[in-house]
């Protein structure tokens, strides 16, 4: 039977499991939006910009593990997405975004709403297509969805011009993909495993470093085995959070730019570093030189390109990690190592890191810190919240203050850092698990980043929680010039802030807000009672505060510095507070 390229196109995504896709609409993509009309199996969320419309897609990926799906149309609504693809890009991301283009025979004559797409998109995307026939319709979705979701996931854009969605052509499935020179490799070589398994066994002061590759592979429960089989301290990335159980006593939280003490020293004394899916990005290593010099490096990834990209490797283990680590943990098995006993003095020293120097602020009966509301979020969710964060202070104090136990409960951009990017997200998220309680841990400049997301909450009655740690400045970016730039604020202080209370009742949400401690717990209490709208909190925040420990860029990892206790008290006085 002869179907248009539209219903084609819808019928692959139902084929494909797809059943939430997020999009925004124009001229080009009206076939297939009409096509969604009378669809009863797959819904399309309306978002209010196309950039959000994607980091939905993204969010819903990183919480259910499917692939995320956008679909907007040409020119400035494909233009739109291109931060949510470089975002997902970054991190690794599975996500299909479909963008409209002009007819087959306009392209490349400046029409109206025309944008190349597929060449601004060629370095953020994994991959990308134009469809040139709508007999290649099917085809072109079946590999997108495989190039998205295996070997090292990542963004697959496909571009489709307005006369392949109304051209006509029998629908046909296909049953498999092939794509020569496209074979994702799952299995390590023996020979390395092995190796990484000795290597494991004769240090003395091992550190297993495990990034955001642990989740995508879906390899907690396996580096929780190896951890606690040979009793190895485990320190995360931004990206891992969530992947090794934060409350677990082998656990030393995150390292690197704003990671623990304990972290950053252990990995500085270890005499092996077990890096498992991270990409030893800069905000990791500090400066690279001096990045765990007294060790041995073993790194598992199954992208090839990355191993020995920023850091020396002495042992690189191409493959799926799940099964890298089940069969290293076999080798270990065989052994007959006295783990306990072998590590004892490297996890005392562990220890004692720990005690000298945890993460800590200083507490305020005036003001509220910033670290507080995360605290309390953490203590009245009982760790069971999905947290997605925008990009700043907000982002780190709720990486630092909050423990994952779980893999696919923290959503935040690590790679690209985008402002923007946590409410739309938590939209995705909670599509993703109705179920779930989904908190977006802001700034005050991020969430205006994508604040008109709010209808699209409200329409669909998500009950997202966005705690706006509101200190009328880009914190993170005032940080650095408090302490590198001699206090010059150039163009960081937004003087302006809305009401954000007015802003979420004006898009019919609730709006809260809290001035002083006492008032955070009942906030946010009253925030979780709310289960059919999205929730403002505004938390007037003490500007102050700072991220600590902090590693000044170009710095080695152990060269942290922390805050001075009573450093520069300010006098609080909460008239100054200024609401629009
Ligand atoms: C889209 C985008 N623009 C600019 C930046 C640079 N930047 C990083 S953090 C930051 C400040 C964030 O301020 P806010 O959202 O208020 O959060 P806070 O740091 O105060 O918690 C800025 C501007 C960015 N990361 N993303």
């Amino acid at each position: 039977m002869k179907m248009s390229g539209a219903e084609i196109l819808i019928e692959c995504l139902k084929k494909e499991g797809v059943k939430h896709v997020f999009g925004y609409p124009g001229g080009v993509v009206l076939n297939i939006f009409d096509v969604l009309y009378d669809e009863k199996d797959l819904e399309l969320i309306l978002t209010r910009h196309e950039q959000a419309a994607v980091h939905a897609a993204d969010g819903y990926a990183r919480v259910s593990g499917k692939v995320g799906v956008a679909i907007v149309t040409s020119g400035p609504g494909a233009t739109n997405t291109v931060t949510g693809l470089a975002t997902a890009s970054m991190d690794s991301i599975p996500i299909v975004v479909f963008t409209g283009q002009v007819p087959t025979m306009l392209i490349g004559n400046d029409a109206f709403q025309e944008a190349d797409i597929v060449g601004i998109t060629r370095p953020c995307t994994k991959h990308n297509y134009l469809v040139k026939d709508v007999k290649d319709l099917a085809q072109t979705v079946r590999e997108a969805f495989h190039i998205a979701s295996t070997g090292r996931p990542g963004p697959v854009l496909i571009d489709l011009p307005k006369d392949v969605t109304s051209g006509m052509c029998d629908f046909v499935w296909p049953k498999e993909v092939n794509i020569r020179s496209y074979n994702p490799k799952y299995e390590g070589n023996k020979w390395q495993m092995k190796q990484a398994a000795e290597e494991i066994a004769k240090a003395k002061r091992p550190v297993i470093m495990a990034g955001g590759g642990v989740i995508l592979s879906g390899a907690s429960k396996e580096l929780k085995e190896l951890a606690e089989l040979t009793k190895t301290p485990v320190t995360v990335t931004m990206m891992g959070l969530g992947g090794f159980p934060g409350t677990n006593n082998l656990s030393m939280g995150m390292l690197g730019m704003h990671g623990t003490y304990c972290a950053n020293m252990a990995v500085q004394n270890a005499d092996l570093i077990v890096g498992i899916g991270v990409r030893f990005d800069d905000r990791v290593t500090g400066r690279t030189a001096d990045f765990a010099p007294k060790a041995r490096i073993v790194h598992i990834d199954i992208d090839p390109t990355s191993i020995r990209k920023t850091t020396r490797v002495d042992v690189p283990v191409v493959g799926d990690i799940k099964q890298v680590l089940k069969e290293i943990i076999k080798n270990l098995k065989e052994t007959k190592e006295q783990w306990g006993a072998v590590r004892k003095s490297w996890l005392k020293q562990v220890d004692t890191w720990k005690k000298e120097r945890p993460l800590d602020y200083e507490h305020d009966d005036k003001i509220i810190k910033p670290q507080f509301v995360v605290e309390k979020i953490y203590e009245l969710t009982n760790g069971e919240a999905v947290i997605c964060t925008e990009v700043g202070q907000n982002q780190m104090w709720a990486a630092q203050f909050y423990k994952y136990d779980k893999p696919r409960t923290w959503l935040s951009s690590g790679g690209l850092g985008t402002m923007g990017y946590g409410f739309p997200a938590a939209i995705g998220a909670q599509f993703a698990m109705p179920k779930a309680t989904v908190f977006d841990i802001a700034g005050d400049g991020s969430i205006q980043m994508n604040i008109q997301e709010l209808a699209t909450a409200v329409i669909n009655k998500l009950p997202i929680k966005v705690a706006i740690l509101n200190n009328r400045y880009l914190g993170m970016v005032r940080q650095w010039q408090e302490l590198f730039f001699n206090e010059r604020y150039s163009h960081t202080n937004l003087d302006v802030v809305p009401d954000f209370v007015k802003v979420a009742e004006a898009y019919g949400a609730v709006g809260l807000r809290a001035t002083k401690p006492e008032e955070v717990e009942p906030v946010l209490r009253e925030a979780l009672k709310i289960k059919d709208r999205p929730v403002f909190m505004d938390f007037v925040v003490d500007w102050h505060e700072k991220v600590y420990p902090m590693v000044p860029a170009g710095a080695a990892i152990d060269e942290m510095i922390f805050g001075e206790k009573k450093e520069k008290k300010q006098k609080f006085d909460s008239s100054q507070i200024k609401i629009a």
